[in-house]
């Protein structure tokens, strides 16, 4: 029997003056506290109204409703974030006095936030983009903001350009698209006359822009900082977030086609995962150098175009981060979090490097603007976690109550007061007293004029398949640029730095390889780093990937018991897909609920996929559409691949010829499981070759 409905009449009654309405246990209550007599319906003149402007629960309610949105961030608008930890595994005083770092075992609360970068707020998760990568580390000394990028260089070498890249890639100005993607004239138009921006050019048009995972990439501070030990001695450092999953990615066409069936693929992604409690964690590594060092190469460390290659200077591992909370209101953390490079502690300091000194103004401006206020610190996620005194007063949303008389300093009052006084702290903030010499000049430096050296380095260290990634991405984007001169402006400056990629781009292009640019300096041969190529640095373990497991009526119980505990033993996560989300009857007759239907839940959505159709259902599977796209895709996006001979039929109905990525459940059920962080790149050539 239905639950009876309250009827209308009775609640018209509660508003003119019944019991306070309840919710969960506690009373609703206006803003200001008074208990609210009917939530449902506003005041009114009459049974049908009109309603009064009198009635104040109504308009506030609608006041408060009219003004739930924030200006959005104007780049890394869409973005998750999550809290955790950092852990310091090797401490390094001797480089450094600051309080992550001083001791093993030290532990700091952290709030990280990821995010991409051209898309408005609700746009996609998997759009070819650089991935943001910030840390709020809410240390005992303050809080300190590693606000980093999942690629290691930057487009260009001075904050003065910010603004016009940013304008280029976001959607265009008189027609307002496209959303969250780089593949248009703007975008390419600027590129290919700022050839600073071409070792960046190759990141992006890497693998490395299409993550799999939030989880499974690396992060990178990118700018030189500097460490500050505690006798004031100080060196350069950068800094390096190290996937514990390892950076692994989609292919394009995956990332194209989750865009529609999951566009919060990646948050999603990070929920589920700290949900089951398999918490993200990242190794943090520092490069430490000296000036002399950095003087020594060919390029200038304060140049955020560059990096420095790991083979010169290996990671160390200082500690690690471990991500294993959610937050409880994405509006009240995520939306509200304010990242700013400003915020730094005793022990690290900035570097001259002319980007990141723009970030330094750039970041709390921002804050202002989105956040209006500038007591935007005293929000919860933004606060420090330590003690904070100091005598800026007031604003607007001013949530603290100073007390006492004195809001300036030095001041007498505090003794009488009883107020608290300045005290000198254990450590504070230095500047590095760097040497500044010279005329004021609006300039770039010498030092900054290679483009291409490190552009080629990347190229060339990628293997094979990556670099046919790499090609395949720009011959798509020139694809999409309609202004021919811009494509050939782009290919004269890729011949810089390779020319058989310039010369294969061109080829799918199918148009002539125009002049060289002329370099502003000659590039240098810089050996291969390995380091540079997810493939080469991927992981050897499937833990932290997900399949895909297509059953129908009368699918093998056991098979399905098999893959569930190989998979628990491997750290990987199961989904059940059947037709129906009600799920199916197994051999045995028992009942097995779906996870997902499998028109909602194709298997771009899954690392590895097993199909384990029975015999009788077989004939009918073949026939449906999302399950031909399910194995196709799979099999087109080179994964793994475990099928029940009856499943042999829906290979057929799709011309999938078996190879050694496609198991028998007869044979090798739980290959599904071990071989789910791989890909079988030999298939590429021919399901998907590269221009
Ligand atoms: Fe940002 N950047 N950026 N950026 N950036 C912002 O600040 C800016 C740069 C990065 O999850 C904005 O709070 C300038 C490099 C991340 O909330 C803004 C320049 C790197 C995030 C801003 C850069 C980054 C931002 C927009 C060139 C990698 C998201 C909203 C001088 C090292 C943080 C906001 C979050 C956000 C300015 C270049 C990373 C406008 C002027 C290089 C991860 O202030």
């Amino acid at each position: 029997m239905s639950p009876k409905k309250t009827s209308p009449e009775i609640t018209m009654t509660q508003g003119a003056g019944g019991e306070p309405q309840q919710r969960g246990g506690e009373t609703l209550t206006t803003n200001h506290g008074m208990p609210i007599p009917d939530n449902q319906n506003s005041l009114k003149s009459g049974k049908r109204g009109p309603t009064l402007l009198e009635d104040f629960v109504l308009r506030e309610k609608i006041f408060h409703f009219d003004h739930e949105r924030i200006p959005e961030r104007i780049v890394h608008a869409r973005g998750t974030g999550v809290h955790g930890y950092f852990e310091c595994t090797d401490p390094i005083p001797e480089l450094t006095m600051a309080q992550p770092f001083r001791e093993k075992g030290t532990k700091v609360p952290v709030f990280a936030r990821f995010s991409t970068v051209a898309g408005s707020k609700g746009s996609k998760d998997t759009p070819r983009d650089v991935r943001g990568f910030a840390v709020k580390f809410y240390t005992e000394e303050g809080n300190w903001d590693l606000v980093g990028n999942n690629i290691p260089v930057f487009f260009i070498q001075d904050a003065m350009k910010f603004p016009d890249l940013i304008h280029s890639v976001k959607p265009e100005a008189d027609r307002g698209f496209p959303q969250a993607a780089s593949a248009h004239d703007t975008f390419w138009d600027f590129i290919s006359l700022t050839p600073e921006s071409m070792n960046m050019v190759m990141w992006v048009m890497s693998d490395r822009a299409i993550p799999r995972s939030f989880r499974m990439m690396d992060g990178f501070g990118v700018h030189t900082f500097r460490f500050i030990n505690a006798d004031g001695a100080a060196k350069f450092v950068k800094f390096h977030w190290r996937s514990t999953l390892r950076a692994q990615s989609t292919t394009w066409d995956e990332a194209v086609k989750i865009s529609g069936a999951d566009p919060d693929y990646q948050r999603r992604d990070m929920f589920e995962a700290i949900q089951s409690g398999d918490f993200p964690e990242w190794e943090l590594g520092v490069q430490v150098f000296d000036e002399d060092w950095a003087a020594q190469q060919p390029y200038d460390v304060l140049d955020a175009t560059k990096l420095i290659p790991e083979e010169d200077i290996p990671l160390r591992i200082v500690g690690r981060m471990v991500l294993d909370r959610y937050p409880d209101n994405f509006f009240a953390e995520t939306e509200q979090v304010a990242f700013l490079p400003t915020n730094v502690i005793p022990g690290i300091d900035f570097s001259e490097d002319p980007l990141l000194q723009g970030r330094l103004f750039s970041y709390l401006d921002t804050q202002k603007s989105r956040l209006g206020t500038t007591n935007f610190h005293q929000i919860p996620v933004n606060a420090p976690k330590c003690p904070m005194h100091n005598f800026q007063r007031d604003g607007m949303m001013q949530t603290h109550v100073h007390k006492g008389r004195a809001n300036y300093e030095p001041n007498s009052l505090y003794k009488a007061e009883e107020e608290t006084g300045p005290r000198p702290a254990e450590h504070t903030f230095t500047t590095h007293p760097e040497a500044e010499a010279g005329p004021k000049l609006r300039v770039r430096s010498e030092s900054f004029a290679d483009h291409y050296s490190q552009a080629r380095q990347f190229y060339l260290s990628q293997t094979k398949p990556e670099q046919d990634h790499i090609v395949a991405a720009i011959t798509f984007e020139l694809s999409k640029v309609d202004l021919e001169h811009v494509r050939e402006q782009v290919l004269a400056q890729l011949r810089n730095i390779d020319e058989d990629m310039a010369a294969r781009i061109a080829k799918g292009l199918n148009i002539d390889l125009p002049e060289a640019a002329e370099p502003a300096r000659e590039p240098v041969d810089m050996p291969v780093s390995d380091a540079l190529s997810i493939h080469k640095t991927a992981t050897t373990a499937p833990k932290g990937r997900m399949i895909g497991v297509l059953v129908t009526d009368g699918t093998e119980d056991a098979q399905v018991d098999e893959i569930m505990a190989a998979a628990e033993k491997a750290g990987v996560t199961v989904k059940i897909i059947a037709e129906a989300r009600g799920g199916v009857t197994l051999r045995s007759g028992e009942k097995l609920a779906a996870d997902g239907q499998l028109a909602g839940s194709p298997s771009v959505l899954f690392d590895a996929v097993a199909v384990l159709a029975a015999p009788d259902a077989a004939d009918h599977l073949a026939t449906l559409a999302p399950a031909k796209d399910f194995v196709a895709d799979a099999f087109a996006h080179l994964k793994a691949m475990v099928v029940t001979e009856a499943a042999t039929k829906l290979l057929e109905a799709v011309d999938i010829k078996p190879d050694e990525f496609v198991f028998d459940a007869g044979t090798a059920l739980t290959a599904v499981v071990e071989h789910a962080h791989e890909r079988l790149w030999a298939r590429e050539a021919m399901v998907n070759p590269a221009p």
